[in-house]
Order: structure tokens, then sequence, then C-alpha cells
């Protein structure tokens, strides 16, 4: 979950032993012994006339000259090809036994630093020599640094080696091996060089030992944070197609703690993608790396890695034009910490990975023995875990892993429970030499084996939960234990065929809530005494556990009654009636004669001034005022795609899906919050975005860059995505930071969009436009995917339902202002989380059509039971924003 965004794992090698797939020699040889069988010499005999006979030498003689043919281009191509030599360039380091570190060896201008540099070369020389597959093609190798431990030298050795032996040459340099080089004379002793280690290496990344003019070597300063950066960060681009990297150390005995505070380097996409590296060692060695790293971070993502030693390499790798400011980062050294793990005693307590929440070092292996008084039972909770890697299969933990009860567990998992029969537990953490995460804190806890969770229910998990969340529909037990074997209480809930209970009111609604569909079968008589609400999808932008729903049902309507969009049946008399009685307006939508009526806030005022007694009478399709008011300027609203958007199950949008779903991004910050775009220059956000913070200053209009039709953040360079910068903030004048009361802004662009497939405006809706309680829409963004989690790349969406505004007020006592709407579930569940804010809440309206009903503003975490999300409101703002913008 960390690293989402880091390109972890991607091969060191390039297009090593391409040549060598060439595998046709075999066919061909195949198809020339058919070609000989076809006519055997003995055959001859059986030809009676001459005329064939001659025929038959004719073939004999052609076959046997394609065949010599044939011989000699394979014997010439096995030959070119063994002639045909690759530069390979190994990357390495060893260790030199009978030195010690001097501090002159930091310094590669040093005459110490030469002096040993030279004997390591000369010591390679002679190991090469006594390796056939290596030393004929041995031609140099450069020592770039040295560190403690006796020393160990860092280095990298250059071939040109038959392309039929590359192979063979990769597995030889990889075998560790030891050297020892006699002394020229007895006087001396001989060199001795252990764990000798090579492995292949982009050309690219070696650096070139003649430039120096972007490699810079940095130590520590006591425990003070050094900081470094990009070259002219912020204020100027790196420069392209860069070759930089930075040297970290610190003092023998000490770790490094890396952070980057600012990152922004090209885009990670096929094109070519501008990539940063950490390297727990001095060498570029994909086996050493601990994270790649492109694209653009939030300034809230944590981005700190530990090193197992007192080195760390960054590397950056420019391979695009494009112009970005590249990273800021500060490390400092720690004292290194001589073992992790240890004896744990106690009814309770906590512990984590080394380090946590920074990345744990590559290398470590941390044992706790934990022990409860000895009449309990003990357990362990994992409040976080995420030990993910890239390029492990799912579910075997074959590099970074935690083992309790000879049980190992790895990637990224949701709060779990492992316990013990007694009252000991031991948890054993290793993270090998690459690539680290995260990690994970965790707390243990003593309980009484009889009665595991007093006073609550026990998920066969092992965690326990509030009773009353047992057979509420809701799986609150990841493993939906809580709602297995229910007794449903009939006034209110539905029993789904599996025995899962869900509220009546989602019954014939036409989502299917049942796994097995149970509450959407026989939906012939729907309408009658059920509620019309939809249920909510199961995941969203911030999800909680949630039972999987689709969408399936599409029910008739008995005789005499109306269907409605949403597929509520309703009395056929309350058709046309001046009440949006299905809740989407499709009651209203149609009618023919919808008589002028006296204003009142409830009515649409029509362009003529006359008003209509119909909700929502915008862009549905039929010209409710005389002057055909309402149904101009209705360039809004509406997909390119006809695709259904339904998708419920899932949480990651369609391409184009939610074409008017603006990323703005911050300057140094990436993206930061969403916008809604409503005219080709206006978008609507929210204020709360453009308040200066920490020296920060979000109130300049400079500072932000637009994505529109932006799909996957880490594709901003992508066909159909534009790019605007703007030209102006309008804040809300009554906006207050304080209570994020008139959270609203409007934004123009410095250059109008295009529209196009993937980008087009939301319609806004009128004054008087109401969202009705239950009513379900909407919510689109990057934001976090889970509380204090990670932004997401992909465009997420999640359908939520407003909310009575009473209840909200009670849940979220004296904070609700009339500007706010309150949408999501009382049960949790999908959200907006942090990111999302200023992006649009999206409500399908008449005629297909989608209406902005609000602005993400706020909420008390994300997805908690009973803290909504809360919401600007709309229709409070369209005089406002017709006034300000023109649209
Ligand atoms: C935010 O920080 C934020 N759960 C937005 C929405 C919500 C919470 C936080 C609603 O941008």
């Amino acid at each position: 979950m960390k690293s989402e965004r880091a390109l972890r794992g991607a091969g060191g090698s390039g297009g090593l032993g391409a040549g060598l797939k060439y595998t046709s020699r075999p066919e061909n040889m195949n198809g020339c012994e058919e070609g000989v069988e076809f006519l055997p010499a003995n055959n001859s005999r059986k030809v009676e006339k001459g005329g064939p006979r001659r025929w038959v030498v004719l073939v004999a003689v052609l076959t046997v000259f394609l065949a010599l043919s044939l011989l000699a281009g394979l014997l010439a191509w096995h030959f070119q090809d063994r002639n045909v030599r690759v530069q390979k360039i190994f990357n390495g380091y060893l260790s030199v036994r009978n030195e010690n570190f001097l501090d002159a060896y930091e310094n590669s201008n040093s005459t110490e630093f030469a002096n040993l540099a030279k004997k390591v070369k000369e010591a390679l020389k002679f190991l090469y020599s006594g390796i056939p597959v290596l030393g004929p093609y041995y031609k140099t190798s450069t020592v770039t640094a040295f560190s403690e431990g006796s020393v160990i030298a860092y280095y990298w050795s250059e071939f040109d080696i038959p392309k039929h032996l590359v192979k063979e040459a990769e597995q030889a340099m990889a075998e560790k091996r030891m050297v020892t080089v006699p002394p020229r004379a007895r006087s001396m002793s001989s060199f001795v060089m252990t764990s000798v280690v090579a492995f292949p290496s982009d050309p690219r990344k070696v650096q070139n030992t003649q430039d120096n003019s972007c490699s810079f070597a940095l130590h520590a300063q006591g425990s003070e944070p050094t900081r470094f950066s990009t070259p002219g960060f912020p204020d100027s681009p790196y420069p392209s197609h860069a070759r930089c990297q930075w040297t970290l150390r610190g003092d023998a005995d000490s770790v490094l703690s890396l952070t980057f505070r600012s990152f922004d380097v090209a885009t990670c996409d096929e094109r070519g993608s501008d990539l940063v590296t950490v390297y727990d060692t001095l060498s570029p060695v994909e086996p050493h790396a601990v994270v790649q790293l492109c694209g653009t971070y939030p300034p809230s993502y944590n981005l700190t890695f530990l090193s197992s030693q007192n080195v760390l390499l960054i590397t950056l790798v420019a391979s695009t034009e494009r112009r970005h400011p590249g990273f800021e980062a500060v490390f400092f050294q720690l004292p290194r910490r001589s073992s992790c793990g240890g004896y744990l005693r106690g009814a309770q307590g906590t512990f984590s990975s080394p380090y946590y929440p920074g990345h744990y070092p590559p290398n470590v292996n941390c044992t706790w023995h934990i022990e409860v008084p000895n009449s309990k039972n003990v357990k362990v909770r994992f409040k976080a875990f995420f030990l993910q890697e890239p390029n492990v299969p799912v579910g075997s933990c074959t590099k970074d892993y935690v083992e309790i009860n000879g049980e190992k567990y790895c990637g990224e998992r949701p709060q779990f429970v492992a316990s013990s029969r007694s009252n000991k537990i031991t948890v054993h953490f290793h993270s090998d030499q690459s690539y680290t995460d995260t990690g994970f804190l965790a707390e243990f806890l003593s309980f009484d084996a009889r009665d595991p969770c007093p006073g609550s229910f026990m998920c066969n998990t092992g965690r326990c939960i509030r009773k009353e969340l047992r057979c509420d529909g809701w799986a609150d037990c990841t493993d939906y234990s809580d709602e297995l074997d229910c007794e449903c209480n009939a006034t209110y809930q539905f029993t789904c065929r599996d025995k899962f209970c869900k509220p009546l009111f989602w019954v014939c609604d036409s989502v299917r809530d049942c796994e097995d569909g149970s509450d959407e079968e026989g939906c012939s008589e729907c309408g009658r005494g059920r509620g019309g609400g939809r249920c909510p999808a199961p995941r969203g932008l911030a999800a909680g556990p949630r039972a999987p729903a689709e969408s399936s049902c599409s029910p008739g309507c008995p005789p005499n009654t109306f269907k409605c969009d949403n597929g509520k049946c309703l009395p056929q008399s309350q058709q046309c009636d001046g009440k949006d009685n299905c809740g989407d307006g499709s009651d209203e939508a149609k009618c023919q004669d919808v008589k002028a009526v006296t204003c009142t806030k409830h009515t649409y005022r029509c362009l003529n001034g006359l008003c209509v007694d119909k909700s929502s009478p915008q862009c549905d399709g039929n010209e409710d005022c005389t002057d055909g008011s309402d149904e101009k300027d209705c360039d809004c609203g509406r997909r390119s795609f006809t695709r259904q958007s339904r998708v419920v199950g899932g949480e990651n949008s369609d391409q184009g899906e939610w074409p008017w779903q603006v990323s703005l991004h911050a300057q140094g910050h990436g993206h930061l919050c969403g916008a809604s775009l409503i005219s080709p220059s206006w978008m609507v956000s929210a204020a709360h975005c453009f308040v200066d913070d920490r020296g920060f200053r979000y109130s300049e209009h400079s500072m932000w860059t637009a994505f529109l039709g932006l799909h996957d953040q880490s594709k901003r360079s992508a066909p159909g995505v534009q790019e605007r910068g703007l030209q102006r903030i309008i804040k809300h004048p009554f906006f207050n930071d304080f209570t994020f009361d008139y959270d609203i802004a409007l934004l123009q662009l410095d250059r109008p969009v295009e529209y196009s497939a993937t980008i087009r405006p939301i319609c806004l809706p009128a004054a008087d436009h109401t969202f009705p309680t239950g009513k379900a829409i909407w919510v689109t963004g990057w934001g976090q995917t889970q509380e204090a989690g990670q932004a997401a790349m992909i465009l997420q969406k999640g359908e939520i339902r407003v909310i009575n505004q009473t209840t909200c007020e009670h849940l979220l006592p004296q904070q609700i202002t009339p500007r706010m709407i309150c949408v999501g579930y009382l049960s949790g569940g999908v959200d907006a989380c942090q990111g999302d804010s200023g992006g649009p809440l999206s409500s399908p309206e008449a005629d297909g059509r989608m209406f902005q009903a609000g602005v993400v503003s706020w909420g008390e975490g994300c997805a908690q039971r009973n803290k909504p999300g809360v919401y600007t409101r709309l229709p409070v703002f369209r005089d406002w924003i017709k006034q300000q913008t023109g649209v």
C-alpha cells in the first residue's frame, strides 16, 4: 500500500540476452531431415520409364543442393554469432581484509584512495584471469568508493563478451568469491578480498568517472539533518537526460535515515520515465535497491527510508525532456541498533517493525518473545501491516514477512489478529536485502480463553467487535463471520437465502445486496411497503468492510404502476403530480402540461420570470418553461461513453466516466485537491484547498496546475489529458477556515480547455434543486483509499446516499450549517477522504445527466460509523456562481 507509486522491482538487466532467444535452428534442421526422407534412393528402381527417372535425379540433386546451402547458412550464422561481442558492465562490491578504513578513502582524489583502488583493480584482474568465461574478455575496472567494514570497495568491471557466453558470465559474476593475491615480495603480506560479487548493470546507470557535474558526496553531520536536492530545486527543473548520484555516509556503526520532503520527477509511464533509485550500498546494484521512485508524491506520503549500514546511494537517471523540479531530501545518522525484538512481558503492550512508520531497513531479523500472565492466553493484533515487495506472487512470502506460530504473513493486510493457545507467543520479522515497506504496528493483549471477548462478539479471525454489529447486514469482521448464522429481525430486516440480514428497505431496490441476489427476486410487487433507496457500493474512495453487491435486478412493474428510472415502482397517479416521488425526478420528467404557477422557493424560475411547479426541470429533455429556458445551456452532465457506469463491486472508475473531474496539483506537492469543470474556463472546488499553510502559498494561483481528462495520476502526459494553469482563484468571501462554512471556490483556467471524450462539464443545479434524503449519488477522487492510507493512482468512485440534515446535525453536533450536506452511510464503509477535497458529488438526474450536488469538504476521519462525509451544498451557491463566472 505504501508505495503504490513506487516503481519498484523494474528489472535492471535491460535487454540482456535478447539475441539468445533466437531458436529457429532446430526447426530448420527438422525441415531438412524431412526433405531427405521424402525420396529415398532405393525408390528409383521402382520407376520404369526413362522420363520419370530423370525427374527423380533432378529432385534429388536439388534437395542435396538445398540441404548443403542450408547447412552452410547455419554454419555461417553460428560462427558469426560466436564472434559477436557484447559490452557488459557489472557493478559490484567486495570486502578487503587486513585493511583498516581511513578517512581519506572517502575522498576519491586522495593518494590513499588511488593506492587502494590500484590494489583492488589488480586483484580483480587476477581473479578474472582464473575464470575461463571472464578472463579472456576482461577490459577494465573502476573503483568508485570505499566504506567501513574492514574496507568495502565498490567498483564496476567492463567486459567484451561473446554473445553466447553472456549468461554464463553473469552467473559467474553473481557467485560470491574470495581472492587472495600472493605477495610480490617475501616481506609483503597477501592481499585478501572476500565476498566479491557483481551484477549486470544498465550502462546508463554507470557514472562516468570523468563527469562529476551531478555527483555529490555527503557525510552526515552529527545527528543533525543534512539537506540536499536535485540541481536547481525548486526554482528550475533538473537537467533533461541528467545522470546524478548522491553518496550518503554516516560514521562507522551508524545507520542512515533518508526522507524525501518533496518529490516531483517526470511521471512513470511507458514512454520512458525519470527514475530515482535508493540503494542500501554504494554500488547501484538491483539486488540492494531499497526503492525506485518516479512521478509526484503528495507531502503526506511516507518517503522515509532506513539503511542497514552507514551508507546509501541515490541515483537519478532522467531519460525524458520533461521539466520537473525534482526532489528535496534530508538525511541524518542514528546509532546502529545491535538487535531488534526482545522479551515483552505484561498483560498488554505494543511493538513495531524497526523505525515504523519509516520504511524498515533491509536485512533485518527481529524476534519478539511475548509472555502474558500464566492464567491468560495471548493474542497479537496488527493495527497496520505493510510488507509489500514488488514481484512477489500473492500468498508466497518469499521475501519480507512476519512469522507467527509457523505461519508467514506478508503483503498489505487490513487489521488482523493472531492468537496463541497459551500465555506465550513468538513473533519473527524478516526483511531481505532489497525493497522495503513501512512495516507493522502491533499490540499484544492477554485474554481469558473461556471468554475471549468479554461483552463483545468474537470474529472467526479472533478480533472482538461490539455486539450490536452482529447480524446488522454489514461485514464488520473481515471474514464476514459476524453476519453468519443470523436470525434476522423481521420487522426491519430481510433474511437473504444465505442467512445474511439486510435492511428491509433494500429489498427490490434494483441493487443486489444479498450475495445470492435473493433481495431482488420476485420483485414484481416491488414498491409496496418497501423503501426506495438503493444500497451503497461495497467499496468506495475510503472503504471499510462491506458485503459485495452488484446491480442486476430491473424488475418490471405491476399493471397500473409507473417504473422510475431508478427501478422503483409507483402508483400511476403519482406520475406528473408535480412531486418527485421517485427521488430521481423521473416521474416528473416527461409530463406534457406543466403549468406556470406562483413563484415560491420550491418552484423553478424561467428566464422570462414565470415559474413552473416542477422540481428540477432543467435539462430534463422537456421544455417546461414557455420560453424553453429550462432546456438551454444543457451541454453538461453527460459522458461521452455510453457504457453503464454503475459498476458495483469495484472502485476504479472507467476512463472518461467522470469527464468533469479535475486533479489539482500544487507545485512540488503533486495532487492535493479535486475540482469539477463547469465550463471551458471555469471550475468549482473547495475554498479550504487554497488557504496558505506552513509557509506554502496555496492561495497563489500560479502554484497550481489543473489536469483535465486525467484517469491515472502516473499518466499525466497520456493523450487526452489537458494541463492548464490557473488564472484566478475566487474563494467564497464568507469562507470560514475554522468551521469550513461556505467551503467553495471558483477557479478560472489560464486558457479554455477543449471538450473531448474525456473532458466535459457537469451540470449545475438550480438554486431550488433538492437532493432528497436517501438519494444515491457518486463521489469521486484520487484521495486516500483508507484513513491514514495512501492516495489512489486511478480515479476512484463510490456510491453514497444523502443523509437527513437533522440526523447529521446530531451526529456532528454544532458543526453542520445550511451550506453543508451530509452524504454517506451511518454504518460507514464508503466515504471521501483526504485528497478528495474540492471534488464533485455527481448526482444522476432526469434525462441521464449528472448534476453537481456538492463539493467534498470535510469529515471526521474517513468511512467511520456515524461519521458521514460533509459536502458543500451546490444549489445554495448557484446565483453566486452565475454572478462570478457568468456560467
Ligand atoms: C480531507 O481531508 C477530507 N470523510 C475530505 C473528506 C473527508 C475527510 C477528510 C470525509 O480532505
